[in-house]
């Protein structure tokens, strides 16, 4: 075939057929479709607590939380800023925003304070919704750049909160009927996650209700749904909400489906393996580090994990290796692995042995396309399509992608080519039988753990430092994290800085996971003549030292 023909027969889509996928509910209507069937059935259930909500009083709670967004003047297209580990009021002021037509944008609760306002400046959120030991760093910043704390913005807190800061039920207990008719359209945003994409700083990624259905629906609607979840499951939530994949995949997944979400705030492998067994876990949302916990640690023989039936890994690659670590200890489990970006809504491809007529699959394949979408494998130097079993850029075509990214035209028209192909930066192949394999990224990010590492702005914040001239930041493997950010610095004349400087100098700045490495004194970093850092040149001088 000629290469005209290329880009346009290599489109691969689901095995399973389209379904109809509602076109203007918005979020919260569609993840509570199904209430007067569910409303009894528990709903959300708090690992700490062993407290329960149901179907309908959760969304009572959140329609009681959106009117109280809107009696402090949240109105439509208004941002919300969450900083909450996993609990139940992550839940109610993300759907209680969606009811009113506000968006939310998540952060890590441990972020550092520039971090968090980067994000809330960039987001333009009204408030902060977080838990009272989070509080100190949002009045830490001083400087006129920095919104001040109950002056230009309201904190609250679902604990007891500090001065200055009002606890949550001021939201949550407002009446519900005071909650006003919003016309909300399908395209208007819902959630603003940041993620740094292909390049760059991180980014505001809008999704919108529309998007966010598409996604849920690909994963869990039709009379054979790709990840089939029952009414009786219970899905573990550890991973966090303030991540698309735990957001999307765990959260909305399991509300539109009916079955109960296991809130854990964070991940300890004795509490984990105590609430699996206590609450008879049946879906596990996991990502590779956690896969290694249950493979490894010799803790998991003491515990009844039977009820398990599903894992379902993303976020980083899973090696084989440690897939079939896993069986071993969940014989009775279907393990697959989900691929998910951020900006694509964020479901790409799953595993096809989820679904309820189940397919076979194969150990490292990140499952198939979902329905209702098309994916392409490019070449990154021509952009012409390839065929099955050869690796190139892989790019996603639907309506669960991102609009675009929140005041960047740019980076929303590097990413999203004019025919609506967003284009991941990941290098994968789909083989005969339609399965995705990642072998490879493109792109800059790098993953610790499944966590977003930016190396652009590791490398504004190196630069920022009196005595470097030139940094880049590239990912090194690592056997626990899968990847860790380590740095090339290139001294200012005369200065003699030591790898220890360097590494403080970025650990108090940033998240833990963000932290420098190991750092290389090198007399130059490798560009390209238009300026751009060879990375690849710089990972392969890694591999030899
Ligand atoms: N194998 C190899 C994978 C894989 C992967 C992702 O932080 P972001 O933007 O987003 C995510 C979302 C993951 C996700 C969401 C919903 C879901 O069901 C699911 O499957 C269980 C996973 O991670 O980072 C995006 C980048 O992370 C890499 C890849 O490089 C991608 O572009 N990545 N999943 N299974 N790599």
């Amino acid at each position: 075939t000629s290469t005209a023909n290329n880009i346009d027969h290599h489109v691969f889509k689901s095995k399973l057929p389209e379904i109809p996928i509602s076109k203007n509910l918005p979020l919260h209507a569609y993840c509570f479709e199904r209430m007067s069937e569910l409303a009894d059935r528990p709903c959300l259930i708090v690992g700490s607590t062993g407290r329960t909500y149901s179907f309908a009083e959760t969304r009572l709670i959140a329609q009681k939380t959106g009117a109280g967004l809107s009696g402090l003047g949240i109105k439509r297209g208004d941002v919300i800023m969450i900083l909450l580990q996993n609990c139940a009021e992550f839940v109610f002021a993300f759907m209680g925003a969606s009811m009113i037509g506000a968006v939310t944008t998540t952060a890590n609760p441990f972020y550092t304070s520039a971090e968090v306002f980067k994000q809330f400046n960039a987001s333009k959120a009204k408030l902060i919704i977080t838990q009272s030991q989070y509080v100190d760093k949002l009045r830490e910043p001083a400087g006129d750049q920095y919104p001040k704390l109950g002056e230009d913005f309201s904190v609250f807190t679902i604990d007891d909160p500090p001065e200055n800061c009002l606890h949550f039920s001021v939201l949550s207990e407002a009446n519900e009927n005071d909650i006003p008719e919003v016309v909300i359209d399908p395209d208007d945003p819902v959630a603003l996650p940041f993620s740094s994409g292909t390049t760059g700083l991180p980014k505001g990624v809008i999704l919108t209700h529309k998007s966010l259905i598409t996604s849920v629906a690909q994963q869990v609607d039709g009379e054979n749904p790709n990840l089939y979840l029952k009414t009786e499951d219970v899905v573990l939530c550890v991973l966090p909400l303030f991540h698309i994949y735990s957001l999307n995949s765990v959260l909305l997944c399991s509300l539109r489906a009916g079955a109960a979400v296991l809130l854990m705030p964070k991940f300890e492998i004795g509490t984990l393996l105590e609430l699996i067994q206590r609450h008879c876990v049946s879906v596990a949302a996991v990502v590779p580090p956690l896969v290694l916990a249950l493979a490894k640690n010799p803790k998991v023989a003491e515990f009844d994990l039977s009820s398990i039936r599903v894992v379902l890994s993303g976020a980083a690659p899973l090696g084989k290796e440690l897939e079939d670590a896993l069986r071993s200890r969940v014989p009775q489990a279907i393990l697959g692995q989900g691929y998910g970006m951020t900006e694509a809504g964020p479901v790409l491809s799953m595993c096809l042995a989820f679904a309820r007529q189940p397919l076979p699959s194969k150990s490292g394949s990140c499952g198939t396309v979902v329905r209702n979408a098309e994916l392409k494998v490019v070449d990154p130097l021509t952009g012409c399509s390839f065929g099955r079993n050869q690796p190139g850029e892989i790019c996603i075509r639907g309506a669960q992608i991102m609009k675009g990214y929140l005041n960047d035209p740019e980076a929303t028209a590097a990413t999203i080519d004019v025919e609506g192909w967003l284009h991941t930066g990941d290098i994968g192949y789909v083989d005969d039988d339609d399965e995705i394999f990642i072998v490879d990224r493109v792109k800059e990010l790098i993953k610790f753990k499944g966590f977003q590492v930016p190396p652009a702005e590791l490398e504004a914040l190196l630069v920022s430092h009196p005595s470097i001239a030139d940094a880049a930041v590239v990912p090194q493997k690592d056997d626990v994290a899968g990847e860790v950010p380590v740095a090339f610095v290139v001294r200012s004349n005369g200065f003699d800085l030591t790898e220890e400087a360097v590494k403080e100098f970025i650990a108090k700045q940033v998240v833990f996971y963000k932290k420098l490495h190991k750092v290389f004194f090198v007399h130059a970093i490798p560009k390209s003549p238009s300026g751009k850092i060879l990375r690849k040149d710089l990972r392969a001088k890694l591999c030899h030292s």
